[in-house]
């Protein structure tokens, strides 16, 4: 069987589920949001990744129904921490194709009130390279979201080859620093080249957070060095397999509750 045969039964079959994995706050550690990522178990291939199978639910059309069972989804587990009275946001990552459909904000409206979740508990994250493709166009779905109060959050921030001048227009309210910027190492000296201590990237995406008013989450914080370069910048927020990796449901449950 082709990924695209399978993929069309998925939903349908109840193959599909969300891990979460944790953002801490800094320092402190304490956890203050999760973000949704998609898992596919094929009953024969086993675990598919999304890397794999994204692309072609892109491709077949089906994108659209797959981010609104995982919008779906993420907002009724969230609303059952809500009601257990934690405190807490959950960021869902969201394909180009789906926003440019129509309608992208008025669906997730619809799912919020639906579980009466309130929209600022909600993150939605577009990569930054799939966004610099096309910001004329996603300028305008991505304001309709940040109007119903729902935050827009910049993925993989520094990886893509977007300029800072284009970027800086578009309405966001998070940046997701990209873990290739947080695992920089230092810069070796060389002729002519003066060394550095390691994390200046990662300063300079904070201030530039900061200038601009915005969340600034740093991305796959693996260690204890990465942890101290990442809080000596500035930055309040953290994600990483340090702090935790994605898991089921469940496990946040107990997680925030020893967290309280
Ligand atoms: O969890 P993992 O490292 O396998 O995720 C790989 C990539 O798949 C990440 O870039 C992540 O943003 C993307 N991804 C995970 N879940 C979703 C989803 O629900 N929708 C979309 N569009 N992308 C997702
Ligand atoms: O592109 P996006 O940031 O949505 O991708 C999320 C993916 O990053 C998840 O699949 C998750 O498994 C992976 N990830 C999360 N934390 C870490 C980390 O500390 N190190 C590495 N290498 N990957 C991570
Ligand atoms: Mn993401
Ligand atoms: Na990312």
């Amino acid at each position: 069987v082709t990924l695209e045969q399978g993929l069309r039964r998925a939903i349908g079959r109840k193959e599909l589920s969300l891990s979460y994995q944790p953002v801490v706050a800094l320092p402190g550690g304490k956890p203050v949001g999760v973000e949704a990522l998609l898992r596919w178990r094929h009953p024969e291939l086993g675990p598919v990744p999304p890397g794999e199978f994204i692309p072609v639910a892109e491709e077949i059309g089906m994108i659209g129904e797959l981010g609104r069972w995982t919008v779906h989804e993420a907002c009724h587990q969230l609303s059952l921490w809500l009601a257990e009275g934690h405190d807490l946001w959950l960021a869902v990552n969201v394909s180009v194709r789906e926003l440019r459909g129509l309608r992208y904000a008025e669906h997730v409206a619809e799912v919020l009130r639906e579980h009466h979740v309130p929209p600022r508990r909600l993150v939605i994250e577009v990569t930054e390279q799939s966004v610099a493709d096309d910001i004329e166009e996603l300028a305008r779905p991505l304001a309709a979201l940040r109007e119903l109060g729902v935050r827009v959050a910049l993925d993989d921030f520094g990886s893509g080859y977007s300029s800072l001048g284009q970027l800086w227009k578009l309405p966001v309210d998070v940046i997701k620093i990209d873990r290739e910027l947080v695992a920089e190492p230092a810069r070796p000296g060389g002729e002519g080249v003066t060394p550095t201590t390691a994390g200046p990237l990662v300063d300079i995406v904070v201030q530039l957070g900061e200038r601009l008013g915005l969340q600034v989450v740093a991305e796959g914080v693996e260690d204890d060095d990465q942890r101290s370069i990442v809080e000596q910048a500035g930055c309040h927020l953290g994600q990483g397999y340090l702090f935790g990796r994605a898991m089921p449901a469940e496990r946040v449950e107990a997680l925030l509750a020893g967290a309280d």
